[in-house]
C-alpha cells in the first residue's frame, strides 16, 4: 500500500536520518493574513524552524495530494489564491477525493502529521468556543481533535478573538492538558496575559517533554496544547486588544459572518482596526512558537 501522502525532499531526508520534525499549518497562509506577509511569514516560520535544529513540514493538500513539506513555489502559490478550502476533519478527505487544493487548519494538520509520524507542531493560535457560542454553538474542530491525536501544539493561547474560560472549560471535558510555558497564566494570542490561570505551568520546554514522556508512559491519548506567550517587546496589551476585538465582533455580527468564514474575518479585520499592528504582533508570535516548538521536537527526538 502506498502513503496517502508526499514528503518534500527536505522533510524524506529528515525521517530518513531521524532528524527532529516540526509541522506546520496552511490555513495561517490562505485565511489567515493578507498577502504577501503570509507568504513572508511561511518561509520565515520555516527558517526559525531550522535555526533551532529542526525541519519544518508545511503540510496542506495540493491537487488533491497531501504534501508533507512544501517547496517555496507551492507557498507563494498559496499565498496568492483566494479560492483554497478551509480543512478540518469533516472535509479534509473531501479534497482529497475532489483533488482539491486545501488547507489545513490546527484539527487537519495534527492529523496529518500524525498519518506522517511527527508528533510536533507550531501554529499561532488554535481555534476554541467563540464569543455567543451559546448562541451559535460555534466551537472549533481543533478542540476535539487534540482528545483524539498525539500530536503536540505549541500556540500563543487561544486566538483572543475566543471566550477563553469556555474553551478551557471544553478541553478539561475533553481531557486536553493545557500547560503555559514561563509564566502562570494562559497568554492570549496578542497579548502575554490573559489574566486566566492556565490549567498547567511550567518553567522550560524539558519540562514539557518530561511531561510528555509520562503521559506516553501511561499510554494516555491525544495531544498536549503548549502554551508560549507573544515576546513582550511585540505583544498588544489586553485592555487594548480587548476594545479592539469587542469592535471586531460587532462588526461580524452587523455583517452576518458566520461558520467557516468568521475567524478569517475577525483576523482581517482585526488587522485594519489595527493599522497593521495585529499583523506584526501575529507574525512574532508565530516565529517564537516555531523556536519552541523545535526544541520541544529536539528534546522528545534526541
Ligand atoms: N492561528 C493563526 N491564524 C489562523 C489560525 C490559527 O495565527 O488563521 C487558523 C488555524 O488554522 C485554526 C483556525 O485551526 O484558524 C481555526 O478556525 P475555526 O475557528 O474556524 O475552527
Ligand atoms: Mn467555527
Amino acid at each position: 500500500m502506498t502513503a496517502p501522502f508526499t514528503f518534500s525532499p527536505e522533510v524524506q531526508a529528515a525521517k530518513a536520518n531521524g532528524q527532529p520534525i516540526v509541522a506546520l499549518e496552511s490555513t495561517i497562509i490562505t485565511h489567515g493574513m493578507p498577502y504577501p506577509a503570509n507568504r513572508e511569514t511561511a518561509l520565515n516560520v520555516e527558517a526559525t524552524v531550522r535555526e533551532h535544529g529542526a525541519v519544518p513540514a508545511t503540510i496542506a493538500i495540493i491537487d488533491g495530494e497531501l504534501r508533507i513539506g512544501l517547496d517555496n513555489d507551492t507557498v507563494d502559490e498559496l499565498a496568492q489564491q483566494t479560492d483554497v478550502m478551509k480543512l478540518s476533519r469533516a472535509d479534509f478527505a473531501f479534497a482529497v477525493a475532489q483533488g482539491k487544493h486545501g488547507s489545513t487548519t490546527v484539527a487537519a494538520t495534527m492529523i496529518a502529521a500524525h498519518l506522517a509520524g511527527i508528533d510536533v507542531f507550531a501554529t499561532g493560535g488554535i481555534g476554541g468556543v467563540h464569543q455567543g457560542a451559546e448562541q451559535s454553538f460555534d466551537i472549533s474542530a481543533d478542540l476535539h481533535e487534540f482528545a483524539h491525536t498525539p500530536v503536540h501544539v505549541v500556540c500563543a493561547g487561544a486566538k483572543a478573538i475566543l471566550d477563553i474560560p469556555k474553551t478551557l472549560e471544553v478541553l478539561e471535558t475533553l481531557g486536553v492538558p493545557v500547560v503555559t510555558v514561563g509564566q502562570e497564566n494562559l497568554p492570549a494570542f496578542w497579548s502575554q496575559d490573559s489574566g486566566i490561570a492556565s490549567p498547567l505551568s511550567v518553567k522550560g520546554i524539558n519540562e514539557v517533554a518530561k511531561f510528555i514522556a509520562a503521559r506516553q508512559q501511561l499510554n494516555m491519548k491525544g495531544g498536549v496544547l503548549i502554551g508560549n506567550p507573544v515576546p513582550a517587546d511585540a505583544e498588544i496589551p489586553k485592555p487594548h486588544m480587548d476594545t479592539i476585538i469587542a469592535q471586531a465582533i460587532a462588526d461580524s455580527e452587523a455583517e452576518g459572518v458566520q461558520g467557516k468564514a468568521v475567524t478569517p474575518w475577525l483576523l482581517g479585520r482585526i488587522v485594519e482596526l489595527t493599522d497593521g499592528a495585529s499583523l506584526e504582533t501575529n507574525k512574532a508570535l508565530i516565529y517564537n512558537n516555531a523556536a519552541v516548538a523545535a526544541q520541544l521536537a529536539v528534546a522528545l527526538h534526541s
